[in-house]
């Protein structure tokens, strides 16, 4: 048996997927025996308390009337370098580039010859939008390079990546993953939908941070649509910056008795199995977690042909995908899905099915400790990695 491994994880502390993600996975490595070390500047949602093996370090940035913007990735990288010092990490995973990956390489220098490898895993906008981005353009693909391991959650991220910043070197898809026992259609139940729904009404939802690219007001066009054909309710799940123009929306169009805003929720796992339909019409997701967790409770996806989603919902099989604003499309689509009883029940079982086969948590964390093992045995020479 190999010996269990100290890991650093590096994660922005959101609602967002890629911190959702980085704490999923320090759990299920802490619970196979690692040592895990969560670096963020607030405790993630999904990390527990009082597990013996997770260790939470809150970065704190001190303010200074000089500073405008307080250097939270040297606060990062110092909080990085002390704790490798206390403790000796074998390894810092940093969840999405920036600034995560670039405090790890600061760490790595700092520390010298006992210094951590470092694996850098790319989620989406760290290179979509802000790493492409003059500002950021240099060092997130200096930062990329320097990495031991970078690992993309899509087919589509790394050849994006690899394009964009011409990297000669590989990324490797790691997609991400989802426990299919706490997503499970079992938690479905009549009550529960009830508050939701009355007799004979499907249930179409979407969860985000109702940020520009998700296209809510494309959910609200899209049921607005379906409504009229189809006897449903909506329920917007989540908070951010489209969270009044969505309100207003639904003003607009006259569908205050049919669609319910629930805010942030944190029982996400009882709430998507009392769905009929997720609907998930975004400009670009890398992955679309999101989506993978309503098809593992046995719900049928909505999505956009955009980015890794055709990756995770296969048209006609575990939901439906259309183009990018094509409101009439995805409406037909969406009617698809919900006007046949016998076809909605074969898109539950394919939605579920899909989910179980192809992103099952144990064997993702299998492949993410075997590439750690791989990225440490590779870099013993300490050249290696130096610029
Ligand atoms: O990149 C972002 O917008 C934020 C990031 C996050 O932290 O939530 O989301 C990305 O990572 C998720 C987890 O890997 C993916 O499921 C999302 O598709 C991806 N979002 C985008 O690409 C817009």
């Amino acid at each position: 048996m190999e010996s269990p491994l100290k890991l650093g994880i590096l994660c922005h502390p959101t609602f967002g997927g890629s911190g959702v993600v980085a704490s999923e996975l320090g759990v299920a490595l802490a619970q196979r025996g690692h040592s895990v070390h969560i670096f963020s500047h607030r405790r993630p949602i999904r990390i527990p308390l009082d597990h013996p093996k997770v260790t939470f370090h809150e970065v704190e940035v001190t303010t200074y009337p000089l500073f405008k913007y307080p250097p939270y990735a040297l606060s990062l990288a110092t909080k990085l370098a002390v704790t490798c010092k206390e403790v000796g990490l074998d390894l810092l995973h940093s969840h999405y580039a920036i600034p995560h990956a670039m405090s790890a390489y600061l760490c790595r220098q700092m520390i010298g010859e006992y210094a951590p490898k470092i694996v850098t895993t790319l989620h989406g906008t760290d290179i979509t939008l802000l790493g492409l981005d003059d500002s950021f353009f240099e060092i997130t693909r200096f930062s990329i390079l320097q990495s031991d391991g970078v690992t993309a959650v899509s087919q589509d991220l790394a050849r994006q990546t690899e394009e964009d910043f011409q990297l000669d070197r590989k990324v490797e898809v790691i997609p991400n993953f989802i426990d299919t026992e706490r997503f499970h259609p079992k938690n479905r139940n009549p009550e529960c939908r009830a508050r939701f729904v009355g007799e004979g009404e499907y249930l179409v939802g979407h969860v985000s941070n109702f940020r520009e690219v998700k296209r809510v007001l494309d959910v609200i066009r899209i049921f607005h649509g379906l409504h009229y054909h189809v006897p449903c309710r909506l329920l917007m799940v989540g908070d951010g910056p489209l969270l009044e123009p969505a309100k207003a929306l639904v003003g607009e169009l006259g569908l205050q008795e049919k669609v319910e805003f629930l805010g942030l929720k944190e029982n996400i796992p009882q709430l998507l199995p009392q769905l009929d339909l997720f609907v998930l019409p975004s400009a670009y997701e890398s992955f679309g977690l999101a989506a993978l967790e309503a098809m593992a409770c046995g719900v049928p996806v909505l999505a956009s042909r955009a980015g890794g989603l055709p990756e995770v919902v296969e048209e006609g099989q575990s939901g439906f995908l259309g183009e990018v604003g094509d409101i009439e499309g995805m409406t037909f689509k969406a009617r698809e899905a919900l006007e046949d009883p016998r076809r909605l029940q074969l898109l539950r079982t394919g939605a579920r099915h899909r989910a179980e086969q192809i992103f099952p948590q144990d064997r993702i964390i299998d492949t993410y400790e075997s590439f750690y093992r791989q990225v440490l045995e590779k870099s013993q020479i300490p050249n290696e990695r130096t610029p």
